[in-house]
């Protein structure tokens, strides 16, 4: 028996397993190729694709290897979900115009947006339940609060914890402005406040665009992967950005084509990092409702319960009014975080009242 290479594959040339391994090849070629068609499904011959780096009104700043277009979308768009057709870090297909617009960037048509691996969701804001998805694809949330000034809020972080969860995003937490602390005297107090993320498992890192605290660890984190910087309107996410990466630069190349020099963050924008990885810079949120959260999996995001619920006596519980909740217990013991089993109330009354106005 001998093996013949051929191009990059081989053969066994025994006559069976040589067929053998032919058709196993052929098979295979068959399903790369059929797996080609579904994902280009009917597109035009000539579709290209990339990714949504930033809005510009109401369209969509598309980057692909022919370079940057602006893009309006289809009314016949191939999508998943009608509630949020496009977002920043959607990989779309897109139709090139063959012209530009009076800026003289590249113009197209987005003709596809291909399935969304992850994505951070909020109850769009207004009355009607429709999901808002921010920011799609990202692999990290980069939970950015401040120190003080704006002081930092534990129910929202809470909030996009469990959205990050629910989106398949593995989340951190980034306590920037420490500097602030250090004036005041309250570093100790808030590195104590924090401890139950620390006891859960999360990063907290302790960040100062100023002295350049935390931001080698920073950096480290944020390296090959693609990060969704998100929290407070200015709790320093531009600054950080701007600190860890050329971003300025990169930012300035898009405000070149489009978002005008503006000191606040106004759309999610993608910036690539130098040493491979990007980050996107997202605008200061103050409401966070998490999108299509129910109240008996509610208990399924506090992992801290669950060493206590099994010993509560009424099964199932809510661990709000039952009389003798071992969660409630615990609570009381210290064993649980009465901030974290704070947040679990005022999510459990927000979803209990949705649910009974649905
Ligand atoms: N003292 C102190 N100030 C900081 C620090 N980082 C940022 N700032 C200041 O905080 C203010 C807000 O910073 P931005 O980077 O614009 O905040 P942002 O989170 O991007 O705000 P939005 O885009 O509105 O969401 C600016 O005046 C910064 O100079 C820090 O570590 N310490
Ligand atoms: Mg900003
Ligand atoms: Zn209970």
């Amino acid at each position: 028996m001998t093996v013949h290479e051929e191009g990059t594959g081989h053969y066994v040339d025994d006559g069976e397993g040589h067929k053998k391994l032919k058709v196993r090849q052929t098979a295979k070629r068959l399903h790369r190729t059929r797996s080609l068609v579904k994902e280009r499904g009917n597109l035009p011959q000539s579709a290209i694709d990339g990714y949504v780096v930033t809005s510009v009104g109401p369209q969509w700043l598309v980057w692909t290897t022919c370079g940057y277009h602006v893009c309006n979308v289809s009314g016949s768009v191939d999508c998943e979900n009608s509630d949020t057709i496009v977002t920043v870090g959607d990989d779309v297909w897109i139709v090139p115009d063959g012209a530009t617009d009076v800026h003289g960037t590249l113009t197209g048509t987005i003709v596809k947006v291909g399935v969304r691996r992850t994505l951070l969701s909020r109850k769009a804001a207004g009355r009607a339940r429709r999901e808002q998805v921010l920011v799609s694809n990202v692999d990290q949330l980069a939970i950015v609060v401040a120190a003080a000034d704006p002081d930092y809020n534990k129910r929202l972080i809470d909030r996009y914890l469990i959205a990050a969860d629910k989106g398949n995003i593995e989340p951190f937490i980034v306590i920037n402005k420490i500097d602030l602390a250090d004036v005041m005297g309250i570093r100790d107090l808030i590195v104590e406040d924090l401890a139950a993320y620390d006891d859960l498992g999360l990063d907290v890192y302790f960040t100062c665009v100023l002295t350049g605290e935390g931001l080698d660890e920073l950096r480290q984190r944020l390296t090959d992967v693609s990060t969704l910087v998100a929290g407070p309107s200015g709790t320093g996410k531009s600054s950080l950005i701007n600190a860890l990466t050329d971003a300025r630069l990169a930012v300035g190349e898009i405000s070149k084509v489009y978002a005008k020099g503006r000191h606040t963050t106004t759309g999610a924008v993608v910036v690539p990092l130098p040493n491979g990885g990007s980050v996107v810079d997202s605008p200061g949120i103050r409401e966070f409702a998490v999108w299509q959260l129910d109240a008996d999996e509610l208990p399924f995001y506090f992992e801290e319960f669950e060493a206590f619920s099994g010993q509560c006596k009424f099964q199932p519980c809510s661990h709000v009014h039952e009389p003798d909740c071992a969660v409630r217990q615990a609570v009381e013991d210290g064993a649980i975080d009465a901030d974290r089993y704070d947040s679990y109330c005022i999510l459990r009354h927000e979803v209990t009242t949705a649910q009974v106005h649905r």
